[in-house]
């Protein structure tokens, strides 16, 4: 019993405190809730802000600071929207190339392309453009160009009836009379895109409230991310797709370089004969198989070069789509493998002069391929189209240095094309100074019949007369700037030389652009399967000279 009075004796007595405390804690609370009160000067979305206030000063501050966040908070959604505005999820964009005249009367030649970043087919596009009543075409391509009320229309035509969801269309272009370099400009900065007759409203602009706004910036990391481990990260190699029977590479298989020669299997001298796409960019549904097997049924080419532009548009480092441009590279690969065919992938340096400026992105690009495809004896490596602009060899040498050990750790013996200074003509001149500790390597000299003569033949003769195994992996029979008119004379020379020395080559390009290096008449949009009357006169030139017949 005592022990429980006991017990009771000190219940009650800390209950006591226990209530004591109560009464001190709801002082002290209410003493709060009046403080709070008595700042008077806060609204409802301050307290939902900001830390509790104790005064009227601090609360006048914390006004201030409220203020100032939220201007930088509706800055912010400016930015977001200004951003929106210039970077919809499709637009055109209108590349302004060479103009000719003066004031009073220039044309000028305007390049279109439809960029379709949405997730949706763009069906049904049109191009409109404000344009000076005077404004006249003189030609175009890929596309209906019509001038009417002052506003230039640009229609598809069969083959870019539709720009598919994450990519590109271009190619389209005219020559346009006007009376100023103004006019000109004008139209390059005012083409605004059309589908189904109405202007286009990207839909990456409708996100207008925080949550959507976070989400899509979360997104956008999330997407870069993986972009960035896409990038740095191989897909796992497949197994090359057994060749068929009787096809180039079913009969000689896996070529080597045997003094200033290509090899085959059984060590025969071979020389591979085909043709080069346009830019991959450009051109990329030339990039299909039937196309490829047209070259070999029709035109018995062994060879077929994809070349990806690195810096020109749409290229690989100058904001092109990485990895559409890799699936095009793919698709060209796999599908020549399947042939029986020799590919080359061009890393098409032009625009950005040295191999130099892209080296990071290349040593990326060559490990990936070369991780790839290290089981496909088909493939051969160009590691840098054109070196140009006063980029010396030894600019090169060291960029060729850099990447053929990665291209080795994973194909010791593929074979590799090393570019060459001026455009690739220079050959006497690595031929000094080649490169060293490495099979396989070759080394690429490129040729336009109507500007190059005596002088670059030359240059191959003393290099190949030296020991340099030198590669024809582009050339035409027409001028320097793959246009002007096809000297059949210097052609044949070339191709004399070419037959002396069992020297390799792909002929530039594979597309039906309106230059006299194409390869398909402008006028045939067909994608393969071409009849003699469907190839340009460079066409049916190359054709003969692959087939052997004179
Ligand atoms: C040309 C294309 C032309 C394109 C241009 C871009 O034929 O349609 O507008 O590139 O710069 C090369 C280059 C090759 C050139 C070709 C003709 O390797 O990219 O293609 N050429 O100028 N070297 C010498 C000539």
């Amino acid at each position: 019993m005592s022990t429980d009075n006991k017990e009771t004796k000190s219940t009650n007595k800390s209950n006591k405190i226990l209530i004591g405390i109560i009464i001190a804690l709801a002082v002290v609370i209410i003493g709060l809730v009046v403080v709070i009160f008595a700042g008077g000067n806060k609204d409802k979305k301050k307290e939902g802000n900001t830390t509790i206030e104790t005064n009227d000063a601090t609360g006048l501050d914390a006004e201030k600071e409220d203020s100032t966040a939220s201007d930088a908070k509706k800055e912010d959604e400016d930015d977001t929207e200004a951003e929106g505005e210039a970077e919809p999820d499709c637009y055109v964009t209108v590349a302004l190339g060479d103009n000719w005249g003066s004031e009073g009367s220039i044309s000028g030649k305007l390049e279109f392309k439809i960029v379709n970043n949405s997730d949706k087919e763009i069906k049904n596009w049109s191009i409109q453009v404000p344009v000076a009543d005077s404004t006249k075409i003189e030609s175009s391509w890929n596309g209906n160009f019509s001038i009417s009320g002052g506003v230039m229309t640009i229609t598809p035509v069969d083959h870019n009836l539709s720009v598919a969801a994450g990519s590109e269309m271009s190619n389209v272009g005219l020559i346009v009379n006007v009376t100023s370099q103004s006019e000109l400009q004008s139209i390059s900065d005012n083409a605004k895109l059309y589908v189904d007759g109405v202007e286009y409203v990207s839909v990456s602009n409708t996100a207008n409230n925080d949550e959507k706004d976070e989400a899509t910036s979360e997104e956008s990391t999330t997407e870069a991310k993986d972009e960035e481990e896409q990038e740095n990260t191989t897909a796992p190699a497949e197994p090359p797709a057994k060749p068929e029977t009787g096809t180039p590479f079913d009969n000689h298989g896996k070529l080597s370089v045997k003094g200033t020669d290509l090899v085959d299997k059984n060590g025969n001298k071979y020389q591979l004969k085909g043709v080069s796409t346009h830019g991959i960019a450009w051109f990329p549904d030339y990039v299909n198989k039937d196309a490829i097997q047209t070259f070999r049924d029709d035109w018995d080419a062994n060879l077929f070069r994809i070349a990806m532009y690195t810096d020109e548009y749409g290229g690989y480092c100058n904001g092109g789509d990485k990895e559409y441009l890799k699936g095009l590279v793919d698709k060209g690969v796999n599908a020549a493998t399947e042939l029986g065919m020799y590919v080359i992938i061009d890393w098409h340096i032009l625009h950005d002069l040295t191999p130099q400026k892209y080296k990071e992105d290349a040593k990326v690009f060559f490990e990936d391929m070369s991780s790839k495809y290290k089981d496909y004896d088909n493939v051969i490596y160009e590691i840098c189209n054109e070196p140009n602009g006063g980029t010396q060899w030894s600019d090169v040498k060291s960029y060729a240095e850099e990447i053929i050990p990665i291209i080795r750790a994973n194909d010791p013996d593929a074979i590799i094309i090393v570019g060459t200074p001026n455009w690739s003509q220079d050959v006497d001149i690595a031929a000094k100074d080649p490169i060293t500790g490495y099979d396989n390597i070759m080394y690429a000299i490129h040729f336009y019949a109507s500007t190059h003569t005596d002088n670059i033949r030359n240059k191959a003769t003393t290099a190949l007369e030296s020991g340099l195994p030198i590669f024809i992996s582009e050339f035409s029979i027409c001028d320097a700037s793959g246009n002007g008119a096809i000297d059949y004379n210097q052609a044949d020379i070339w191709f004399d030389l070419i037959e002396k020395y069992n020297l390799s080559y792909a002929a530039w390009n594979v597309s039906n652009k309106d230059e006299t290096s194409s390869l398909i008449k402008s006028s045939c949009t067909k994608l393969s399967g071409w009849t003699e009357s469907e190839l340009s006169e460079t066409g049916v030139y190359i054709r003969n000279k692959i087939k052997g017949i004179d």
